[in-house]
């Protein structure tokens, strides 16, 4: 809970607390039984406590029906991570895609299971999100994920989410839905047209000198979609071979504050003395701007190139001042060889211009007492008896979120009541702000 949460949470303890007091200060002046009161009054509060503020023993009790529980304790373990994305470039954002690599159980104490995430917005509406490349602890208790989520923000806004999990392993899968890439923050808007199923974009790929090497769809080598941009060439010493995407219209709807965002690979880089990506103004004698990313490339591995547009960041060579919002004829992805003659295979994936990435800033784990659904459904099965070594002798009546564990409140017994406000995570791992209330009487 960030402070802001915890001001507000503060604020209805303190409003609930009074409540209690005005509850109980008009239900003594009804009674008589003022002594009988003032002890249930703290009665109330330490079996709240215990109910719905600890696990309960065992800490699983509600797995194992068979045998009835030394106590009885409706928590379990939530954890949450603020995340603020903030737009800083003063341009709107629709539905663009924000992905954060999350570390949730570093040391694998299993306290993550992979159904229970769910994200939240400050307006406590859930928020679909794609969950990938997760490595995991033990069966499906994670350890580490991305979590991509679609973000509409007006210029200059900051936006509040909020991640939970936990090691509850009966909640169950979540139904998200695969999340739609169709933001105009990317262009191509999907951010792989440009890279995939190579044939349908035949006339836009080409070989840039080299020898004799055609372009190829790879299915299986690739970062997105169905294919990566592919292909291998042998080429003579002091020369260069590359691939070229040029689209018959020009790429427009860009400035220089957008960036460029590629993946390349090639699968051998000794030999090699540059790998340069060029970015070309039009027409054909305008100013083109290049980069050379060859020490950032190992052998056979995926490089992910992002760069701003800014020319003030690249070299630039053919005369003038290169500016995207004039539209992007073409781009280059060229080998150069100072060596002998070389065989080499270059790919190219995802290749496409977005704005400038939302600042996102992921804040520290917090860690929160939630009441299991599932606790209170198994609790609900109870008698009093078997919650006897829970609650004493007294009666008592739970009420969460509309639904009650025990009898009706006996008021000729003079029942106190105490509440408190409380997060939930129900089976179907939604979580909800609550204030459970727990009523006590002989
Ligand atoms: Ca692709
Ligand atoms: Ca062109």
């Amino acid at each position: 809970m960030n402070y802001i949460d915890f001001a507000i949470a503060v604020s209805l303890f303190i409003f609930f607390f009074a409540a209690v007091i005005m509850f109980t200060t008009n239900y003594f002046s009804r009674y008589s039984g003022l002594t009988k009161t003032s002890e249930l009054r703290p009665v109330a509060e330490s079996l709240f406590n215990v109910l719905l503020k600890r696990k309960g023993i065992p800490e699983d009790w509600d797995l194992n029906y068979s045998v009835s529980p030394v106590k009885v304790g409706l928590m379990e373990d939530l954890y949450m991570v603020p995340i603020i994305i903030e737009e800083t470039n003063g341009s709107a954002r629709t539905d663009e895609p924000v992905t954060v690599r999350i570390t949730f159980d570093e040391n694998c104490q299993n306290k993550t299971w992979n159904t229970t995430l769910r994200l939240y917005d400050e307006d406590d509406n859930e928020v679909n999100i794609e969950i990938l490349n997760t490595t995991f602890c033990t069966n499906q208790f994670s350890n580490v994920s991305n979590i991509t989520w679609n973000v509409n923000l007006s210029a200059n806004q900051i936006k509040k989410y909020y991640l939970y999990y936990s090691p509850d392993d009966n909640v169950t899968e979540p139904n998200f839905i695969p999340l739609a890439y169709n933001t105009s923050s990317w262009i191509p808007s999907d951010r792989d047209e440009w890279t995939d199923n190579e044939t349908a974009n035949f006339s836009y790929w080409s070989r840039n000198n080299g020898v004799s090497g055609f372009i190829t769809n790879d299915t299986t080598n690739k970062i997105r979609g169905n294919s990566s941009i592919n292909i291998s060439d042998t080429f003579p010493s002091n020369s260069m071979f590359g691939l070229n995407y040029n689209e018959t219209d020009n790429i427009t709807g860009l400035s220089n504050y957008w960036y460029l965002d590629v993946w390349l690979y090639v699968d051998n880089t000794s030999g090699l003395s540059e790998f340069r990506v060029y970015v070309r103004n039009p027409p054909s004698g305008s100013p083109w701007m290049y980069t050379d990313v060859l020490g950032n490339m190992t052998s056979a591995e995926w490089y992910h190139f992002v760069k701003i547009l800014d020319p003030n960041q690249w070299d630039v060579t053919g005369g003038g001042t290169f500016n995207a919002s004039n539209g992007i004829d073409n781009l280059y992805f060229n080998l150069y060889n100072s060596s002998s003659g070389l065989t080499r295979t270059l790919k190219v994936d995802g290749l496409h211009f977005k704005k400038e990435p939302l600042t996102v800033k992921i804040f520290p784990e917090e860690y929160t007492n939630s009441i299991s659904y599932n606790k209170f459904d198994t609790m609900k099965n109870l008698s009093y008896d078997e919650l006897k070594k829970t609650i004493g002798e007294y009666k008592l009546s739970v009420k969460i979120d509309g639904e009650t564990y025990g009898g009706q409140v006996n008021q000729s017994a003079n029942a106190v009541c105490y509440q408190n406000p409380s997060i939930i995570q129900y089976t179907n791992g939604t979580i909800k702000k609550i204030i459970p209330k727990l009523c006590v009487w002989k």
